[in-house]
């Protein structure tokens, strides 16, 4: 099966036939990480590329959203394979008016494939949940944001933590399409990452 395809069922929003495309390349051998990042991931990126352009709108946007969730769903326990004894505890939700989880879902992921206990908070996540998770043992808050206009929520969520004396006692780790490193320092979280692999490797550095 080739990657071409995959990456084409997710654009034209073709669940099934991502779904199907998935499960023979990973029968062929191919690498689940190759299937996720050369075809899935890819072909999201073009998707929002279309979007910018007015050539997709909404609907598109969710039909093609849903073609990856159903390729990512087969590779799920394949990336989680390398699973080890627990990392630690993370917590990890979409910041408060934010709907978007295919990329917080990755970070999940991959969090568990090394090894850390994640409690996934799921979407529209307010500062007081993220807040109760700490105090629920917590060790690692894993935000997320794909708007501009609810990245402001991480720099909530901080405070609140702060606020219930929670703030030394919990790393924070933030990423998502608009976040950067320079906004990470602005808002005093302890760490960034730019993408869900890179996020499992900082998250074990921050329980280190
Ligand atoms: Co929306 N959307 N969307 N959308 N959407 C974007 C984000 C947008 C950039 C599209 C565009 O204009 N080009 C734009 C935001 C513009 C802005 O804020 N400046 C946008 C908009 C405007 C909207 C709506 C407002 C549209 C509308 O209704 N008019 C609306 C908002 C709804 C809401 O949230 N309240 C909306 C809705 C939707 C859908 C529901 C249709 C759907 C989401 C479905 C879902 O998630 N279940 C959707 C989609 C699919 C997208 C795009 C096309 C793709 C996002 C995605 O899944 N990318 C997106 C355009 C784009 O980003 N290219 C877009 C793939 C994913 C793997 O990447 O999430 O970046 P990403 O995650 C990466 C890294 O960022 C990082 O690791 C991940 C994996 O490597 N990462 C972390 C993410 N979280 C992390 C956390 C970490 C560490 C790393 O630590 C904890």
């Amino acid at each position: 099966m080739d990657l071409k395809a995959i990456y084409q069922n997710v654009i034209d929003g073709q669940a099934a036939e991502a779904e199907a495309g998935v499960k023979a390349a990973l029968e062929a051998g191919i690498p689940a990480d190759a299937i996720l990042n050369q075809s899935l991931i890819t072909a999201m990126d073009e998707v929002g590329r279309r979007f910018e352009n007015g050539d997709f709108f909404v609907p598109e946007m969710l039909i093609a959203a849903r073609a990856m969730q159903a390729g990512l769903k087969l590779l799920k326990p394949r990336l989680m394979e390398a699973n080890v004894k627990s990392a630690g505890k993370v917590a990890i939700g979409t910041v408060k008016g934010d709907l978007h989880d295919i990329g917080k879902n990755l970070v999940a992921m991959m969090l568990e494939g090394t090894g850390f206990e994640v409690r996934d908070l799921g979407v529209d996540v307010p500062p007081e949940a993220f807040v109760k998770a700490a105090q629920d043992g917590a060790q690692v808050i894993g935000m997320s944001a794909l708007l501009t206009t609810t990245m402001n929520k991480m720099e909530d969520t901080i405070e609140a933590l702060r606020a219930a004396g929670l703030r030394g006692k919990v790393k924070v780790l933030i990423g998502g399409a608009p976040v950067t490193q320079d906004f990470a320092n602005r808002i005093g979280a302890d760490a960034f990452a730019p993408d869900a692999s890179s996020a499992a490797r900082i998250a074990r550095q921050l329980v280190a």
